[in-house]
């Protein structure tokens, strides 16, 4: 999976996601990131690559040409033209679904913006997708980027080396996960639940769904609409 980064901070993206995991999946070559920063496109002898709004208004914008060299320089060799997701809080709200999604892609493009945007134009040309990552105001798209790259990333194959914990987990079946319990058995008084010491998988099983249920019914019942119930599990939740 290759990631291409267009953004006016190259270093934080890249200072980031060299470290943990991501990290890791770039070493061992199964993921890729490049950044490659919007001002070596600039036109003019400033480097300036932001302008004034027309109509006026506060703050500056980004201009369309800087992005638009830089998106043809990056994509030259692309075989097909790869989806260029734009990180905007105007965008579609992302999802463990559309990160799915992402995943099946050889080749992405991630569009930074800054200021108060971008112009309309370029943003007409290049991007496919707008995403945003939730009804809050960041000051740029880069942590956006990175939240998404991790978030595709750890569905590549290789990325995560134990194959099944990518398999259940929050949102997979709009379910919250069971809570979990390590070494000691008590703690502060504290008692593992005493099915868990049990080594009896069945009931471990039935248990851990139980509490998967309970726990979106209490933090997430918006979720709860979505999962996929048995009749049982739904009389149990007093439906
Ligand atoms: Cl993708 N960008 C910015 N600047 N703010 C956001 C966002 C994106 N998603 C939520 N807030």
């Amino acid at each position: 999976m290759n990631f291409k980064v267009l953004t006016l901070f190259p270093d934080m993206i890249l200072n980031t996601l060299k470290t943990s995991i991501t990290g890791r999946a770039m070493e061992s070559g199964c993921l890729n990131v490049s950044a490659y920063d919007i001002r070596d496109y600039a036109f003019n002898k400033h480097k300036s690559v932001d302008d004034y709004p027309y109509g006026g208004g506060a703050g500056m914008l980004m201009q369309a040409e800087p992005i638009f060299q830089a998106y043809q320089d990056i994509t030259k060799e692309s075989k097909e033209k790869p989806r260029c997701i734009y990180l905007t809080p105007q965008g579609q709200t992302f999802t463990q679904k559309m990160a799915e999604e992402f995943a099946q892609e050889e080749e992405l493009v991630l569009l930074c913006g800054h200021y108060e945007g971008i112009d309309e134009r370029v943003l007409e040309e290049v991007v496919t997708d707008y995403v945003s990552i939730g009804d809050y105001v960041l000051t740029g798209g880069e942590l956006p980027a990175m939240i998404l790259i991790d978030a595709v990333s750890r569905l590549i194959p290789g990325v995560l080396h134990n194959d099944a914990s990518a398999e259940f987990e929050s949102f997979q079946e709009n379910l919250l996960e069971y809570p979990h319990y390590s070494r000691p058995e008590e703690w502060r008084g504290k008692k593992v639940p005493e099915v868990l010491l049990s080594g009896h998988h069945l009931r471990i099983e039935e248990w851990r769904r139980e509490q998967s249920i309970l726990r979106t019914a209490l933090r997430r019942p918006d979720l709860l609409e979505k999962a996929d119930l048995s009749e049982k599990e739904q009389e149990f939740l007093g439906k």
